[in-house]
């Protein structure tokens, strides 16, 4: 069996999703630490061109997108689960929306001057600006445009009161009950990234009920984990053999042929496309095969929703 490889870095709020579920799973992996801003040959050469952090990989598979590795973390160990039975749409809706529109207020709020200034303190000044150039690529040509940070502010406590209301329910200390789910960690990995710093950490801690949820949820932790280079991991995908594909039946309304060559990309940001052969399309995942000169063949796996298919 292959080992869990998730490709990451420290400060990424994504990434952190991804650490807490392999933590609240309690699962053994390896890290290997990506750069934070384009280039990254050797993440490129097992996806294909997807940018985005953090990336799975279990030998020659390779998993983009949270939400994906939540179903596939969940398929590795079944409890505790992220997507409990019965709650499912609930948790991930939930989750869905935690990673868009409250990551979204959570970004724009940390690219405050005064935020980035705090992140940055001990970086140099080209850094920055490389970081600055990055992320404004990061959101060119998406569906998603940053949100002004005025507006983040003003709408702030109208997303903090709805979830101290959800957590003063009676039915469990938790967002959806007495347990954890992928709903608390999607919504905690976008407060963790605010508490980050001193100017928006106050944004999580002025609620007291949120920020002890918060504490309880973080308290999951990351698993164990020991570090392997990148490109170790490139050989590993070499090494392997993609996985069995799933038996769920192929499923597409616009034609899409199975072998057909084709293109996958985000619909929202980082829309890099990754090209090869349309492998399945099922309900929740699209699988393409490609090859690279250094990885050999490998699959890689996309969420169906917030993913665009085209011919090529
Ligand atoms: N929907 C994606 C979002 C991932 C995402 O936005 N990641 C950020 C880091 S937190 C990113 O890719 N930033 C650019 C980069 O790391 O190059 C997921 O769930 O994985």
């Amino acid at each position: 069996m292959h080992e869990l490889i998730l490709h990451h870095y420290p400060a990424s709020p994504f990434a952190e999703k991804a650490r807490l579920m392999l933590g609240f799973k309690q699962l053994s992996w390896r890290s290997v630490i990506i750069p934070p801003v384009m280039p990254k040959p050797d993440l490129t050469a097992l996806t294909g061109g997807y940018r985005r952090t953090p990336v799975l990989q279990i030998g020659a598979d390779v998993y983009c997108d949270t939400a994906l590795i939540a179903r596939r973390l969940e398929a590795e160990k079944v409890t505790p689960a992220l997507l409990p039975e019965g709650l499912e749409f609930a948790a991930s809706t939930l989750a869905q929306w935690a990673d868009s529109a409250l990551f979204l207020h959570a970004v724009s709020l940390m690219f405050q001057p005064e935020s980035l200034a705090a992140r940055f303190a001990k970086a140099p000044p080209e850094l920055v600006q490389t970081f600055s150039k990055d992320r404004a690529a990061l959101f060119s040509g998406g569906t998603v445009s940053r949100i002004p940070t005025e507006v983040a502010k003003h709408q702030w406590p109208t997303l903090m009161a709805r979830l101290e209301q959800q957590l003063a329910r009676e039915e469990g200390e938790f967002l959806l009950g007495a347990a954890p789910c992928i709903a608390d960690i999607a919504v905690a990995h976008c407060l963790w990234f605010l508490r980050s710093t001193p100017v928006t950490a106050p944004l999580v801690d002025a609620y007291p009920e949120i920020r002890a949820w918060l504490d309880k949820v973080l308290a999951a932790g990351h698993g164990s984990f020991t570090e392997l280079s990148s490109g170790e991991a490139v050989e590993i995908a070499r090494a392997a053999e993609p996985a069995a594909l799933p038996e769920e039946d192929f499923e597409d309304p616009n034609g899409f042929a199975v072998g057909e060559q084709v293109a996958i990309a985000a619909t929202d940001y980082g829309v890099e496309p990754v090209e090869g052969q349309l492998l399945f399309a099922g309900a929740e995942e699209l699988v393409l095969r490609r090859e690279d000169a250094r990885a050999g063949v490998l699959h890689v796996h996309f969420p169906r929703f917030g993913f665009r298919l085209d011919k090529r």
